[in-house]
């Protein structure tokens, strides 16, 4: 199949699932052809079976923004003329579904007929689609894919909530590839960040608002006066330095690694103890599934889609929003009891085996030949 996939290129979680989606299609003999402003971050590599097409907005004095959604839709026209694509697969309804019925619509114009399957992700349904100035579009783009899938059951539910929608909605879970996981937990550096008598508790996230990067630093607090820890903060955003700040007021800064963004995170988790997540809302939570296939059990909040992937009293703990007291007592019982430790270790990578990619991709496949009939 040649398939079309647009996503954004970042560091969030939708663009790592597109680009490790189009990875493994391209793996098993797929044409794929990626769709963005910029090469995502998580395609190393553009060989064979794997392309980049980068969308350009000519810069006009006139425009106050620029009109992103035209250059996408015009783009695609002009690719799926040109190398045949037979599909478009686009990641986050906003504006990508949009731009995707639009290139659709001119394509029928030239005699052909594209299917678009729309993946929703969470953020674009759950923070910004809901907004009343996109909410007629969102549902709009919806309602006009062909297919539309959803990462976890209460995205799904949530989105037949918030917006008028009557189209069937598919859950397709996010996924991971267990094997490069594996091969990467061989050589687990843990000495160069944590004495042997340290435990490491880490957070990854883009460190907005929603992520409460807050509730780690107060939780960590806790925890270090009684048990001697190390925290990793892996990621960037708007959030970055007010933690930094509170770490340096409750006197923890010296026992606080911040990494930034980087592409480590693997390594990261592979020699943690420990995964804090705790969001204000969580349509999945891609990192705790990061964390968990790295045999690092994750305290999360019980929002959204998380108690989908993080189970209570096996892979980890759920807490309510807010509740650091409890996030820090789970995290304290866990982290000094060993046996526990291990146990829930084991656990939190036998159930990030049940979303090997091997697995769910051909969820995705199955729902391609479906869009294509
Ligand atoms: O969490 C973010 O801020 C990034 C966002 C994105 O769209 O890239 O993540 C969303 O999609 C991920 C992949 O499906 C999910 O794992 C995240 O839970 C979801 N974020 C939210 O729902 C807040």
């Amino acid at each position: 199949m040649k398939i079309a996939i647009v996503c954004y290129p970042t560091y969030g979680g939708s663009g790592v699932v597109a680009t490790e989606l189009g990875i493994s299609l391209a793996d098993r003999g797929h044409e794929v052809h990626f769709v963005s402003y910029k090469q995502p971050v998580r395609l190393q590599s553009l060989a064979g079976n794997i392309h980049f097409h980068e969308v350009h907005v000519p810069k006009y004095p006139l425009f106050h923004f620029q009109p992103y959604e035209l250059a996408l839709s015009s783009l695609l026209v002009e690719m799926v003329k040109l190398h045949q694509i037979e599909l478009l697969h686009v990641h986050y309804a906003i504006p990508h579904a949009y731009a995707a019925y639009m290139a659709k619509q001119m394509l029928k114009e030239a005699g052909i007929d594209i299917p678009v399957v729309t993946t929703l992700h969470g953020s674009d349904i759950t923070l910004v689609g809901n907004h009343p100035f996109y909410k007629p579009a969102v549902t709009f783009s919806i309602n006009n894919s062909d297919i539309v899938t959803a990462v976890s059951n209460n995205l799904r539910h949530d989105t037949f909530n918030f917006f008028d929608v009557h189209k069937e909605i598919h859950v397709v879970p996010n996924f991971i590839n267990v094997k490069r996981y594996d091969e990467i937990r061989v050589n687990c550096e843990r000495s160069s960040v944590a004495s042997d008598d340290e435990c490491i508790i880490t957070h990854v996230s883009n460190f907005r608002p929603v992520k409460r990067v807050l509730d780690v630093v107060e939780s960590f607090a806790r925890i270090r006066k009684e048990i001697p820890a190390k925290l990793l903060m892996v990621g960037d955003g708007p959030d970055r330095m007010v933690a930094e700040e509170r770490c340096r007021d409750l006197g923890i800064w010296d026992d606080v690694v911040f990494y930034g963004k980087t592409d480590a995170v693997s390594k990261i988790l592979c020699f943690s103890d420990l995964l804090l997540l705790p969001s204000q809302t969580e349509s999945f939570g891609l990192a705790a599934l990061e964390a968990m296939v790295a045999a690092t059990p994750v305290i999360s909040t019980n929002t959204g889609g998380l108690p989908e992937v993080n189970i209570h009293g096996e892979t980890g703990y759920l807490t309510d929003v807010g509740d650091v007291e409890t996030m820090s007592s789970h995290a304290i019982n866990l982290l000094s009891d060993k046996a526990l430790l291990i146990a829930m270790k084991e656990n939190a990578y036998a159930h990030a085996c049940t979303f090997d990619v091997e697995k769910i991709v051909p969820e995705y496949e199955a729902l391609y030949k479906k869009a294509l009939a």
